[in-house]
C-alpha cells in the first residue's frame, strides 16, 4: 500500500538501492566463506560439533574453537569430545598459510595441560603426547619438525566439490550419564556397582553423623573411590596397603550356614590388620556390617614372605542373617573400612553368575604376556584341540599380547567359545606394555604372587557355571588317553576315586610328560621322517608326537581338575584352600596325562631333563583328533587372513 503511494522516481530509487545492497550483502558472505575455508581445521572441529547435536554446535567456527578450548578447565567432559572424535592429529593454524606456528593436539588423557593451549600466534609449538603426558616446548625459529614441512606442502584441492559432502564420522548418538555408567561396569571388569550406585546415590543422605551409636554410614561416592592400575582399588589402613580386584558372593553348602563374600586383594602384609566389610543390599539404605578374616593365597616358603611384597589373599566377610530377607536376597556390593561408621573410598561390585545350567568344563589361563611373541596360530590349534576334548569354555586374562593373537581371541570370543578379561599389576609394579613383560621375568615370585589373582578370579565368577575349572597355559594339554572326550574321563576318574575313598575330591590331578620341541630331530633314535605327513607344518602339537617315556614325579608340575564345589583358594598345581581339607586323586597315566608343549625343560628339572632327552616314545594319541582339529584351526587360520589369498588358489 505504501509503494502505490510513492512517486515512481522514489519507486525506482529504491529498487536500484535494494539491489546494491543485496550486491553488497553477498559480497560480504562470500568473502566471509572463503575466509572460513582456509582455516580447515576450524571447520572439522565445527561439523564434528555439529554433527553430534554437541551444545556448541550452533555458533560460528570461530566461536566453537574458543568455546571449547576455554571450556576445558571447567569441565573433563568438553576435552574429550575434541580428543576422542580427532583420532587423527589436528593441526590449528592461527592465520591461513603464513603460520609458523602450530597447536598439534594428539589423544591426551591428560586434561588440565590444555587450558594453556595458546590461542594467539605465541611462537611455540606444543606437543602433547599420550605417551608420556609430557609437554615439549620448542621454539619456531629452530623447529624445523614435520608439522610444519607438512603445513608447507602445496595441496591444491578443489575445494567446491567438497561443500556438501558429509565426512564419514561415528555418527552415533551421545549417550547420557547413567548409560556411560552402565557401559563403564562391563569396562571395569563388572567389579563397579554401578547400575547399583545410581540408585544408591539416591537415598536420602544420612543427617547428622556425629551421633556415634546410630552411625548411619553413606553410601560410597564413585567420584571418590581410590582406584589403582585402572581395574584395583585402593584401601589404605594404618600402614598397609590393601589392592582389591573383585568381590564375588559365595553361598556353598559346605561354606556353613552364613553366605559370605569373598574379596580377591593384594596386600602389603603378611598379617593384615582387622577390618570390617560394608555389605550393601538393594533397597536397604545402609550396609551390614561384618568382620573380614583372611586366606592367605600362598605359601610361605615360596618365598617372598615379607612385609612390603603384594601378597594375595582372599578376604572373606561372613553375612550375617537379617531377619525378614528372602533367601536369594543377593548383596550388590561390598567396601572394606577400619571403622563401622566410615564412608569408604572403596565398592567392588559382588559378582554372582548363576546360569541356569551348569555346565562341565573351564579352563582358565593366567594374564597373557606375549607382545613381542605371536603365538597366534598355536593358540588357534589349542583353543581348538581343548574344544574338540569338551573345554566348554576357556578364560583368558590380557596383560599384553601381539595384534594376531587379539585378532584370534577376539574371533572365539565373537563365537562364544572364549572369554578375554584385561587385567593389571596393582600397586607400584609397572604396566607400561614391554616393561611390565621384563618385570615379570626377572621377578618370578612377584608374577606367581600376581598370576594367584586371575586363576582365583576365573574360580570364583565360575563357582556355578561349571563343575570344574582346569588352569593351563596355552603349552599344555590335558589328553585324555583311553576315552574321546574329557566328559566321559572324568565319570570313569569319580567312579575310581569314590571306589578307593568315598568322597568327592577337591580336585583331580594327572601327571606332567614333556613334548619337548627337538625329541624328534634325533635321528638316531627314532627311526620317522621329520614331519608328519598330510598335517600343515604350521600345527605344532599335531607335529610334535615324540615325548619322553618318563614322567616328571608324582605331584611335581601336575596340573588339576578343581572341583568348583570345594576349592576356596586356587594355585597353579593345587587348590590351596578347600572346604576341610583339599583332598586330590592322582588320574592314573593310563586314563589321562598332561601334555606340556616345551622347548626345554623347566628352571629345576635341567638335570632330569637328559634322561627325558634319553627315552622317547612316539604318541600319537593327539591324532584321535587329527581331522577335526586340522579342518577346523586352518578354517579359522584362513578366515581371519593367516594365508596368501593367492598361495591357496594357486595350490587348489
Ligand atoms: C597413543 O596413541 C596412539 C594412536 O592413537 C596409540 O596407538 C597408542 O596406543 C597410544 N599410546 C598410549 C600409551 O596410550
Ligand atoms: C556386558 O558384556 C556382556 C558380555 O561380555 C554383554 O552380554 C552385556 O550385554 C554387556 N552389558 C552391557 C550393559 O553392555
Ligand atoms: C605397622 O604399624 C603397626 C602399628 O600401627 C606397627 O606395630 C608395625 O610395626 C608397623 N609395621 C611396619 C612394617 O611399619
Ligand atoms: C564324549 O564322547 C562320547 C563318546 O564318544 C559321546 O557319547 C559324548 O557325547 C561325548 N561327550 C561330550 C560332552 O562331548
Ligand atoms: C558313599 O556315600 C554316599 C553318601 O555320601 C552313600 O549314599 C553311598 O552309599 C556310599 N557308597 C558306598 C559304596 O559306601
Ligand atoms: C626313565 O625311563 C627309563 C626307561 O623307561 C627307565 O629305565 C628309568 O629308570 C626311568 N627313570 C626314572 C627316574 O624313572
Ligand atoms: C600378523 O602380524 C604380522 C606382523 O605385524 C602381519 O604382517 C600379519 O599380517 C599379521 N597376520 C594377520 C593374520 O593379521
Ligand atoms: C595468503 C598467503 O599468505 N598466501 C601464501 C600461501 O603460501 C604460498 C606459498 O608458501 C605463498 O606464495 C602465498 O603468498
Ligand atoms: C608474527 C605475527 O603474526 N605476530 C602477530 C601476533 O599477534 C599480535 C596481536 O595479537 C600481532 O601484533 C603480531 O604482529
Amino acid at each position: 500500500m505504501l509503494q502505490i503511494k510513492l512517486p515512481v522516481r522514489a519507486y525506482k530509487k529504491l529498487i536500484y538501492l535494494a539491489s546494491v545492497s543485496s550486491f553488497l550483502c553477498f559480497l560480504a558472505l562470500h568473502l566471509t566463506i572463503s575466509y572460513q575455508r582456509d582455516r580447515i581445521p576450524y571447520d572439522v572441529l565445527a561439523d564434528t560439533t555439529d554433527h553430534n547435536n554437541n551444545a556448541f554446535g550452533t555458533v560460528t567456527t570461530g566461536q566453537v574453537i574458543r568455546g571449547l578450548l576455554q571450556k576445558t578447565d571447567s569441565s573433563d567432559r568438553t576435552t574429550s569430545i575434541i580428543i576422542n572424535h580427532d583420532s587423527t592429529t589436528s593441526s590449528l593454524s592461527s592465520s591461513g598459510n603464513k603460520s609458523k606456528n602450530s597447536i598439534v593436539i594428539q589423544k591426551s588423557s591428560s586434561a588440565q595441560l590444555l587450558p594453556t593451549l595458546p590461542m594467539t600466534n605465541s611462537t611455540s609449538a606444543i606437543i602433547l603426547s599420550n605417551q608420556t603426558n609430557s609437554l615439549i616446548q620448542s621454539n619456531s625459529n629452530t623447529n624445523s619438525n614435520i608439522f610444519e614441512s607438512s603445513a608447507n606442502k602445496q595441496i591444491d584441492e578443489d575445494i567446491s566439490t567438497y561443500l556438501d559432502l558429509e565426512p564419514h564420522i561415528d555418527s552415533m548418538p551421545i549417550l547420557g550419564e547413567n548409560q556411560l555408567l552402565i557401559d563403564l561396569e562391563n569396562r571395569s571388569n563388572n567389579n563397579l556397582a554401578l547400575t547399583y550406585w545410581l540408585k544408591a546415590r539416591k537415598y536420602p543422605k544420612p543427617k547428622s553423623s556425629s551421633n556415634v551409636k546410630s552411625c548411619r554410614v553413606e553410601f560410597p561416592n564413585l567420584y571418590e573411590l581410590e582406584f589403582n592400575n585402572i581395574y584395583w582399588q585402593k584401601f589404605t589402613t594404618g600402614n598397609s596397603s590393601f589392592y582389591l580386584y573383585g568381590a564375588y558372593y559365595d553361598n556353598r553348602w559346605r561354606g556353613g550356614p552364613l553366605p559370605m563374600v569373598r574379596i580377591l586383594a593384594m596386600i602389603d602384609r603378611i598379617a593384615p590388620p582387622p577390618t570390617l566389610c560394608q555389605i550393601w543390599f538393594d533397597r536397604i539404605s545402609v550396609p551390614i556390617i561384618s568382620q573380614a578374616t583372611y586366606i592367605y593365597g600362598w605359601y610361605s616358603k615360596w618365598g617372598n614372605y615379607k612385609d612390603g611384597f603384594l601378597q594375595p589373599y582372599i578376604i572373606t566377610c561372613k553375612i550375617p542373617r537379617i531377619k525378614g530377607l528372602p533367601k536369594d536376597f543377593y548383596p550388590t556390593s561390598v567396601s572394606l573400612v577400619d571403622n563401622r561408621c566410615l564412608k569408604a573410598n572403596n565398592n567392588l561390585k559382588i559378582i554372582n553368575n548363576r546360569p541356569a545350567k551348569k555346565q562341565e568344563f573351564a579352563v582358565c589361563v593366567k594374564g597373557l604376556d606375549f607382545l613381542h611373541e605371536d603365538l597366534s596360530v598355536r593358540l588357534v590349534e589349542w583353543i581348538e584341540l581343548l574344544r574338540l576334548m569338551g573345554a566348554n569354555k576357556i578364560f583368558l586374562y590380557d596383560l599384553e599380547i601381539h595384534p594376531n593373537i587379539t585378532k584370534v581371541l577376539n574371533y572365539y570370543q565373537n563365537e562364544g567359545a572364549v572369554e578375554l578379561t584385561k587385567i593389571s599389576l596393582p600397586g607400584h609394579q609397572p604396566n607400561l606394555p614391554g616393561f611390565r613383560h621384563l618385570y615379570l621375568k626377572n621377578k618370578l615370585t612377584n608374577k606367581r604372587q600376581n598370576e594367584l589373582i586371575p586363576y582365583n578370579d576365573c574360580l570364583y565368577r565360575n563357582l556355578y557355571s561349571y563343575n570344574y575349572v582346569a588352569l593351563l597355559d596355552i603349552d599344555e594339554v590335558i589328553m585324555p588317553l583311553k576315552h574321546s572326550n574329557w566328559s566321559d574321563m572324568m565319570a570313569e576318574v569319580q567312579r575310581l576315586s569314590l571306589m578307593e575313598k568315598n568322597y568327592t575330591r577337591a580336585s583331580y590331578n594327572v601327571r606332567n610328560v614333556y613334548f619337548l620341541d627337538d625329541l624328534n630331530h634325533n635321528e638316531e633314535q627314532m627311526h620317522h621322517e621329520a614331519h608328519e605327513a598330510g598335517i600343515p607344518r604350521y600345527l605344532h602339537m599335531l607335529q610334535h608326537v615324540y615325548r619322553s617315556q618318563n614322567y616328571t614325579k608324582p605331584g611335581q608340575y601336575v596340573k588339576c581338575f578343581h572341583n568348583t564345589e570345594r576349592a576356596v583358594s586356587l594355585h597353579n598345581h593345587f587348590p590351596l584352600n578347600c572346604f576341610g581339607t583339599c583332598t586330590t586323586y592322582s588320574i592314573p597315566i593310563e586314563l589321562a596325562h598332561l601334555q606340556h608343549y616345551r622347548k626345554d625343560c623347566v628352571g629345576p628339572l635341567k638335570k632330569s631333563c637328559k634322561e627325558f632327552r634319553q627315552y622317547t616314545t612316539r604318541d600319537t594319541t593327539i591324532f584321535r583328533y587329527k581331522h577335526e582339529l586340522v579342518q577346523r584351526t586352518t578354517h579359522v587360520l584362513k578366515t581371519l587372513g593367516f594365508f596368501d589369498q593367492n598361495s591357496i588358489e594357486h595350490t587348489a
